[in-house]
């Protein structure tokens, strides 16, 4: 899978080389490809920014240099997305769907926006990481490429894949590891049984508790037995 990333900051996408992610890179499952905006600036002083037509506070990103930035990396075949709180909200089931792409522009915001008419241009999918605002793009792109990338086959092993937060629709069981007493707290017993199929259970109890305590709402999408309902009756008394 492909991701270009349109910025005025290429700096700001380093962590992008750590971990998880940057070993994807090197593994070529991944390709992550910087395109600095400024170099498409035909100014002599590289500006990429104008005053707002109709006045106000702030600068606006410049059409053409946007545009032309696009130009270096378009193909019929890719999606668009620009990073933007006015966006669709990501969430997981998207993340998801985002991951069976195969190229995907993400397009960067700084300053006061981008001018309308190169949105309207090139902009397939506006999307937000979540109700609050930041001083730029980057870091939406960022958790976006993240978040898709585990799904991309390799990346991450199929189990963790399977067993984690929300592929249930439920919350993560809690975990542990040695020692097996720490500030006179047990690991629960079930755990140091080796009977798989009680700790399978068990877990599974743990993800519907927390679930219900933590994302009550999240559970409206999660198919219970009999016997897990009864149990979350049982939870407050
Ligand atoms: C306004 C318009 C995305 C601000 C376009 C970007 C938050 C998000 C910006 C922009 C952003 C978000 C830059 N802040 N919630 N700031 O995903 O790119």
């Amino acid at each position: 899978m492909k991701f270009d990333v349109l910025t005025l900051f290429p700096e700001m996408f380093k962590p992008l080389n750590e971990s998880i992610i940057g070993k994807a890179v090197e593994k070529e499952l991944l390709y992550v490809n910087i395109v600095n905006i400024r170099d498409f600036s035909k100014d002599k002083h590289k500006k990429v920014d104008d005053t707002p037509y109709g006045g106000g506070a702030g600068m606006v990103m410049r059409p053409d240099v946007v545009y032309d930035a696009y130009k270096s990396v378009k193909d019929e075949d890719a999606k668009v997305i620009y990073l933007s709180p006015q966006g669709t909200v990501l969430d997981q089931k998207k993340v998801e769907n985002l991951s069976k792409e195969k190229h995907i522009i993400l397009l960067c915001g700084h300053y006061e926006g981008i001018d309308e008419r190169v949105l309207e241009e090139i902009v397939d999918e506006e999307i937000s990481i979540g109700d609050y605002v930041l001083t730029g793009g980057e870091i939406p792109a960022m958790v976006l490429i993240d978040s898709v990338a585990r799904y991309v086959e390799g990346v991450l092993s199929k189990e963790s894949i399977m067993e984690e937060s929300f592929s249930n629709g439920l919350l993560e069981y809690p975990q542990y590891t040695r020692p097996e007493v720490f500030r006179g707290k047990q690991v629960p017993e079930v755990l140091l049984t080796g009977h798989h199929e009680n700790i399978r259970k068990w877990r599974r109890q743990q993800s519907i508790k927390n679930t219900y305590l933590k994302r009550p709402s999240l559970l409206k999408n999660v198919e219970l037995t009999t016997k897990e309902k009864e149990y979350i009756e049982n939870i407050n008394k």
